[in-house]
């Protein structure tokens, strides 16, 4: 048995040099993920690539924006012919028009592996030509990343040393989970995640009499280890319901007034407009109960029992991936200040103990080795959930966290390790998009929507078939990752084309330094056991081993422990030092969908806007519980939770009822953005009001039509609109729909094959009666 890791967890398997003949999970896993079964399922896939395509139109017509993108045919090409082509055309376009052009972003998780991590390689493979128009921030955390430093700390202090679940299942009473603590998230860290701990703290809390309340419009949002009560607030007014918390705690007189005075800055102004002082309105629980559909009795009972007892508050990352996603999660802080417990064992404010594994682990003392990406001289880049907006308008203006920027005109794409036609939100505007560039490049091991819209499609490994070495951030393991089996079909590790295409364009001493995988793993290995000064083995060993135990920090984490002890010493990063509950930066840009304290400000789409009589269900986006995002779709675990072949989608049963649809029934999701299909499931875990379509079936799209998708991927519907000017984060939690029966013959999938390479025009397909 050979030990693998993956982002969702660690497993040993066995191999016959082709394929995975048994897989295990990990034996040091006490709480193993199904998750594991999709990665032998997937291997040999008709979807994956097996050898390098070209886009015919490409191919016959040269580099040039095209309608036909996503839509014609590719021709296979030896790896010789792709190498050439791709490396004449990278030099055509940094000779042509600069670094300036090529889009290099490449936002993706792409898979656990610390030296084939493909964001570092086609980084570090740009940098080497002269740089690349980088991404900032994630569509994970957007919007957090640029509140957070001005409201409490930079977002890697808050989720690297976030207090110890060890601690809050020793110390904690009451957890306030805004977005709830999800199971499915907390399974998954980027890099892996060795020993999964997602339910343990949280029963161990309970036994100890910690009380769990979940604010969630999902029930399962929490698991049923917490015994959590759950409150279900529309979706998107969480930030009404925490003002009115905060306007209860202030009123009866249970806010710590010490503990605002001494460590935050702007109660004062906060209070006014809590109060009514500043628009006649006071945000108190009868307020709140009219917009989230509360009962203003428990807001106001939830406020004194938060006020009474040792409380953490946490707000999922899910809250901050949506129209105004600041206001919520700047709430959470100020809630916590106003509880006066920031700093205290099991008090305070959290942030993703249900969105990633790494949240609330002990922090490592030591990192595991990387590679270097180099130097990027380039200094233009876009928040990331900007794609599509930049190659629609190059050249015009933008306001982004107090700066004034603008677009770069983008002629070549280059995507490697990620999949935007599955993270993007209005699918069938990037796709727009995607016509706009003269090339664009995808490596990927599977034929996913994205390598379906490029022009040149380079086929890469699994994890499972190359050597690496591989350690989650915040994670205890540190493993060998010896290739399991050899490459399916033609595959190259992104490494290895890198190489190859450095070669051809004069940059190969620079990008390789002369070594092979192998001994850039021997060599990042040595290198850092030379840094570490504590014994850790030979490279020898290591690889020859089961995977070694990185030490621990000495105490278990409490956030923000020192800068309660002492703020002058211990200051926060924020511009006051202190925690800013109102922040005179953010006033200062006068952003209006994002003032200068937290406020209610209504999303254009929520179950009491207008556009909600039109289409009366709000969609939950979320992320999967079957696979990572979008990968391995194609796996046993993520198909064996599909419905007539299409994504489940979730409904309360009086929502179901009222249109006349059946459990299993195929359904058609539908707003003014596009459709599409998924399979119903009839379950009362969603609150009325609310269906749940998690993200991640492959895109489908109609061949005639790209707003529709034949499969169930929520991106036709949700909106390519910001979180708000301030953070530009992705915002696609959310979105207003409507669900109907599916009448006529259902379309076939036909994301699940390869494309065509035989240049016949496709028939279009039988859509609804
Ligand atoms: P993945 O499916 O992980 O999605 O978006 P992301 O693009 O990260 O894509 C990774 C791709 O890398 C896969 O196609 C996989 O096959 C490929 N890959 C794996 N290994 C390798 C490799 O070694 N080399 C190469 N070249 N490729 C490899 C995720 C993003 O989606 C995220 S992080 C979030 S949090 C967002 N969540 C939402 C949401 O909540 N709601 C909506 N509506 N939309 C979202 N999109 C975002």
């Amino acid at each position: 048995m050979t030990v693998h890791l993956t982002h969702w967890g660690a497993f040993e398997a066995v191999s016959d040099g082709e394929r995975l003949t048994e897989v295990r999970p990990w034996r040091g896993d006490p709480e193993p993920m199904p998750l594991i079964r999709n990665v032998a399922s997937a291997q040999h896939h008709p979807a994956r690539i097996t050898r390098p395509h070209v886009r015919k139109g490409w191919l016959d017509d040269g580099p040039g924006a095209a309608k036909g993108r996503g839509g014609e045919p590719f021709v296979p090409v030896s790896w010789d012919t792709a190498l050439d082509l791709l490396s004449g055309e990278l030099r055509r376009v940094y000779r042509d028009h600069g670094a300036e052009a090529v889009y290099g972003g490449s936002y993706g998780w792409a898979s656990a592996g610390r030296f084939h991590h493909a964001q570092s390689q086609v980084h570090r493979f740009l940098n080497c030509l002269g740089g690349y128009v980088r991404h900032v921030n994630s569509y994970s955390l957007g919007t957090s990343t640029v509140l957070l430093p001005y409201v409490i700390a930079d977002v890697n202090v808050v989720l690297n040393y976030a207090t110890a679940k060890s601690v809050i299942a020793e110390h904690s009473e009451l957890v306030v989970a805004f977005g709830g603590l999800s199971p499915k998230n907390a399974a998954v860290s980027p890099g892996g995640v060795s020993r999964h701990h997602v339910r343990g703290w949280m029963s161990a809390a309970q036994a100890r009499g910690c009380r769990f309340v979940s604010v969630s419009p999902l029930r399962d949002d929490t698991p049923a280890e917490a015994r959590a009560e759950w409150i279900a607030p529309r979706p998107g007014t969480d930030a009404a319901m925490m003002l009115a918390l905060a306007q209860v705690l202030d009123a009866d007189g249970l806010a710590d007034t010490d503990f605002l005075e001494r460590y935050t800055v702007g109660f004062g102004r906060f209070a006014r407009y809590l109060r009514g002082e500043a628009d006649g309105v006071v945000k108190d629980p009868s307020w709140a109960s009219a917009i989230t559909g509360i009962p203003a009795e428990r807001i106001r009972e939830l406020a004194h029992e938060m006020a009474a007892a040792r409380t953490l508050v946490t707000v999922s990352w899910s809250l901050q991936r949506a129209r105004h996603g600041e206001q919520p999660l700047w709430l959470g802080v100020v809630l916590a200040a106003m509880l006066g417990q920031i700093g205290l064992a099991g008090g305070g404010f959290g942030h993703g103990y249900g969105s990633t594994a790494l949240v609330g682990e002990p922090a490592p003392r030591l990192r595991a080795p990387h590679l270097s990406q180099g130097r990027n001289p380039v200094t233009t880049f876009i928040p990331v959930a900007r794609i599509a907006d930049m190659l629609l308008n190059p050249g015009a203006g933008y306001d982004y966290n107090g700066q004034r920027l603008t677009y770069p005109d983008i002629r070549l794409v280059y995507w490697c390790g990620g999949n935007p036609f599955h993270h993007h939100q209005n699918l069938a505007r990037l796709h727009d998009a995607f016509t706009r560039p003269e090339t664009v490049v995808v490596h990927d091991p599977f034929w996913t929507a994205t390598a379906r819209h490029a022009d040149i499609v380079l086929p890469v490994t699994m994890s499972i078939e190359r050597d690496d070495f591989g350690s989650g951030q915040n994670d205890q393991m540190f493993f060998p990752m010896p290739a399991l089996t050899r490459p399916h079909g033609e595959a190259w590790d992104d490494y290895s084309i890198f190489s190859e295409l450095a070669d051809r364009l004069g940059t190969g001493k620079e990008f390789t330094e002369g070594r092979d995988a192998m001994e850039w793993l021997r060599h990042l290995y040595d290198e850092w056991r030379d840094s570490l000064g504590v014994p850790v083995p030979g490279f020898d060993e290591f690889w020859a081993g089961d995977g070694i135990e990185l030490p621990l920090a000495d105490e278990p984490q409490v956030a923000f422990a020192e800068f309660r002890r002492d703020p002058d010493k211990h200051p926060l990063g924020t511009p006051t030092g202190k925690i800013e509950i109102f922040s005179a930066t953010i006033d200062g840009y006068g952003y209006a969908d994002c003032p200068g304290h937290p406020v209610w400000l209504e999303p254009e789409e929520w179950l009491g806007s207008a556009s909600a009589g039109r289409f009366g269900l709000q969609l939950v986006a979320n992320q999967p519980r079957s696979r990572l995002h979008s990968q391995l779709d194609v796996g046993a675990h993520s198909q064996s939770v599909k419905v007539a072949g299409r994504e489940p989608v979730r409904m309360h049963p009086s929502d179901a009822a009222a249109r006349g649809l059946r459990d299993g029934d195929l359904v058609r999701i539908f707003n003014d953005r596009g459709a599409c299909l998924a399979g119903l499931r009839v379950d009362d875990a969603a609150r009325p009001g609310v269906i749940q379509l998690s993200t991640g079936a492959w895109y489908d799209p109609d061949p005639a039509d790209p707003s529709y998708c034949r499969h169930g991927n929520p991106n036709v519907l949700t909106a390519d609109v910001p979180s708000s000017t301030l953070s530009q984060g992705c915002a696609g939690q959310l979105t207003l729909v409507d669900v109907a029966a599916y009448r006529g013959i259902p379309p076939e999938l036909t994301v699940t094959r390869p494309p065509d390479v035989s240049g016949r025009p496709r028939a279009p397909l039988p859509r609804e009666r």
